[in-house]
């Protein structure tokens, strides 16, 4: 075996961390499409990395303007200072946001994306003279990070049960998926629009519309396992919301840069939120960044309330528009715009479609759902034992097959660089085929990883 690290003080996130270290997997190197792992192989990435690597790893441009601006400044505060360099990645974000999307707020993840999203919308409205409206409502299953803010909207019993109350007057809406209507739906499901009118009919007639702040959703639910809009739910949640004056956060840190083809979600669906979310593929993950994208008109009323020359939002990080992240964001939006990756997702998504059904009828497919380049498939767990089949999937993909897969409850979920070839689409579904092929009944120990939901 090659060298292996000291592991021990390293407390891994959302990992089981006895099982990893007695068996580590450990990738040393990355290029386009491809890692290699401490022995040596060539480990092809279903997952850009953990959906970030949109443009492939190590892109020399991005390497490049990261090198330079090590070299030239490594740090330069935001907090009434400022860098050029923090401007032009703001401009470079908005030109490819949706019209009137064109503010920017910084920040370090998709966490603080979310938390400072959610501030936003409570100042907004008190600013205004609307303070009553404090209460934030999310969905079941959603993932919006892990600050207390986006524990709270976020509808994952497992993110939440250990941490307290969280944030008073929050709600959730209940998640779409829903199998036994829609198994095996090729792109957007037929079934349950309606769950978006749960929203006027339950949530806003329980609470009072006027005491809503926000509704912050994912367009597609990522990462609790690739949970698609049915046709028209999101644009009647966007109804919904405009009919009571509350505001409608898009949570982009997966679907944004290229994901389904398109800049945004929101230019996918059709439907414009007033806020985006976003981190992941903004730097193509070479450096930690997330922003909030913000509607003028929400940003002028924070300009408008405070009086001249005074601060007009408490809230900031020390690394707000950080040097190095402001420069891997410009050669990214370059490197997506001159390599035509989003057009390249698009053309690809057919195929890799096919290539994801193709698994239909295999051992333990219960469901398959697709859009753009992202693809869940739901395995039956083993009984007594949830997790234990997909996590055996993802074993036997990194072992044997040297493909990356990523697996949460028993739910396999991919999610390439936008990169990706067909003979690499080919390798990927063909890896995850043969392995099901093989499954055991019941497979061999895996560690007891908690359910999504
Ligand atoms: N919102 C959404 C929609 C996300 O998917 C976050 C917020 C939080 O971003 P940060 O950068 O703070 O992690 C996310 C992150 C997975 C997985 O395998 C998904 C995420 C992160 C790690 C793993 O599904 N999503
Ligand atoms: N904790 C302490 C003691 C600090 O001084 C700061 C920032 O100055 C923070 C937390 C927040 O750190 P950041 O701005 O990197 O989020």
């Amino acid at each position: 075996m090659p060298n292996q690290p000291d592991t021990e003080h390293f407390w891994m996130p959302f990992t089981a961390n006895r099982h990893y270290k007695t068996k580590p997997r450990l990738l040393v190197s990355a290029a386009g499409m491809h890692y290699t792992s401490d022995d040596g192989r060539k480990i092809l990435d279903g997952t850009a990395g953990l959906w970030c690597c949109n443009a492939g790893h190590n892109h020399p441009r991005i390497t490049a303007a990261i090198q330079e601006q090590a070299a030239t400044m490594d740090y330069a505060p935001t907090f009434q200072m400022g860098h050029p360099k923090a401007f032009e990645a703001a401009s470079a974000l908005a030109a490819i946001s949706p019209a009137g999307l064109n503010r920017v707020f910084f920040c370090n993840d998709g966490s603080e994306a979310v938390d400072s999203a959610l501030k936003i919308a409570l100042a907004y409205h008190r600013m205004r003279g609307d303070g009553l409206r404090t209460r934030l409502i999310g969905r079941e299953r959603g993932y919006h990070g892990v600050g207390f803010g986006g524990i709270a909207v976020g509808g994952i019993a497992g993110n939440r049960k250990h941490f307290g109350p969280t944030l008073a007057g929050v709600d959730h809406l209940r998640h779409p998926l829903d199998i036994a209507k829609n198994a095996f739906s090729r792109g957007l499901p037929e079934h349950g629009a309606e769950l978006a009118d749960e929203l006027e009919q339950r949530i806003l007639a329980l609470h009072d519309p006027a005491t809503i702040a926000a509704v912050i959703v994912e367009p597609i639910q990522g990462s609790t396992g690739v949970i698609l809009p049915p046709k028209g739910y999101l644009q009647k949640l966007r109804a919904i919301c405009d009919k009571y004056g509350i505001l409608l956060i898009f949570d982009e840190v997966i679907t944004g840069f290229g994901r389904l083809g398109a800049p945004f979600g929101a230019d996918y669906f059709g439907v414009k939120p007033d806020m985006i979310t976003c981190a992941k593929g903004l730097t193509n993950a070479a450096v930690p960044m997330g922003a909030v994208i913000v509607k003028q008109e929400i940003h002028d009323a924070f300009m408008q309330a405070a009086p001249e020359n005074a601060i007009e939002f408490f809230h900031g990080y020390t690394y707000s528009g950080h040097p190095l992240a402001a420069a891997a964001l410009i050669a990214t939006m370059e490197v997506y715009r001159d390599e035509n990756l989003f057009q390249h997702a698009a053309d690809m998504a057919p195929y890799f479609e096919e290539a994801a059904h193709s698994l239909r009828g295999l051992p333990y497919v219960k469901d398959i759902r697709n859009l753009g380049l992202v693809c869940g498939i739901e395995l039956e767990s083993v009984p007594g034992k949830p997790t234990a089949r997909a996590f055996d999937v993802f074993n036997k993909c990194f072992w044997d097959q040297g493909v990356l897969i990523r697996t949460t409850g028993d739910i396999i979920a991919l999610s390439p660089p936008l990169i990706i070839e067909k003979d690499q689409i080919d390798q990927l579904f063909g890896a995850i085929a043969d392995v099901l092929k093989h499954q055991k009944a019941v497979p061999d120990a895996a560690p007891a990883l908690a359910q999504v939901a």
